[in-house]
């Protein structure tokens, strides 16, 4: 980590599910941030803290490399990375899960179904864990986006998708089988933050944990 007038560089979304929650839980914390969201950062007017607004995919490996000292992203991301950094506390926004879904009319009973089925995923990393830990032998099939739609054009006969409703399953003819992962937003560090560094984030953390408090 950078050794910049003791300021914790925090990487958070610059758009998208995350960003809006992450500002806001910096406003509850009572983290003023004073400039608009379409530049690459920003400070906070009284805390020492400096916003880098990123895609959340990126974050893990900026935080990792030190280019950020902290992260708040979803912890499916984290696990997907597989990148060197310490989860330190769950935020409590952005919940969803992992699962797979197949066609509502197929037949599924437990994992066992997947053994030689294709799979479509933006996962990965997870669903290959998870394959390995079931010893089950599958074809992934990497795919960024719509993976909801692969089924349907016979792409694969399963899928593994964030869910939180369960609507999107829903109106493309799916039905979710299998949870591999529950997620939320996450806080991460670099694994060598300096003393100074350490101590704003504790203080950040003491404030980030009574806000949780008082919203339970
Ligand atoms: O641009 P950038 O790369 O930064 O953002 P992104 O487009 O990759 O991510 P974004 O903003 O879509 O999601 C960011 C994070 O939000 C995810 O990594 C999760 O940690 C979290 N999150 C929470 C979700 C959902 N809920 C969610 N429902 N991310 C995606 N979805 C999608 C899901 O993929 C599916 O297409 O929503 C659909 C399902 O929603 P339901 O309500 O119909 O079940
Ligand atoms: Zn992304």
């Amino acid at each position: 980590p950078s050794e910049t007038d003791g300021k914790l560089k925090l990487a958070i979304q610059k758009s998208g599910r995350l960003h809006d929650d992450s500002m806001k839980l910096l406003k509850e914390c009572g983290i003023d941030i004073s400039n608009g969201v379409n530049k690459l950062k920003a400070e906070a007017s009284n805390f020492p803290l400096e916003v880098y607004f990123l895609r959340d995919d990126d974050i893990p490996q900026y935080v990792e490399d030190g280019v950020a000292d902290i992260g708040f992203v979803g912890e499916n991301v984290v696990l997907e990375k597989k990148k060197k950094v310490d989860i330190v506390e769950k935020l409590g926004f952005s919940k969803c899960r992992l699962s797979f879904a197949v066609s509502k009319g197929v037949h599924y009973e437990n994992a066992s179904f997947l053994e030689g089925k294709k799979i479509a995923t933006s996962y990965p990393v997870i669903v290959q864990d998870f394959l390995d830990k079931e010893g089950i032998k599958a074809d992934i099939h990497e795919i960024s986006g719509s993976v909801e739609i692969a089924p349907g054009i016979g792409l694969a006969e399963a899928i593994c998708d964030l869910v939180s409703s369960g609507s999107t399953l829903f109106m493309n003819g799916l039905k979710e089988v299998e949870t591999i992962l529950q997620s939320q937003a996450v806080l991460i560090k670099n694994k060598n933050l300096n003393l100074e560094q350490q101590q704003v984030l504790d203080k950040m953390l003491f404030r980030i944990q009574s806000v949780k408090k008082a919203k339970n």
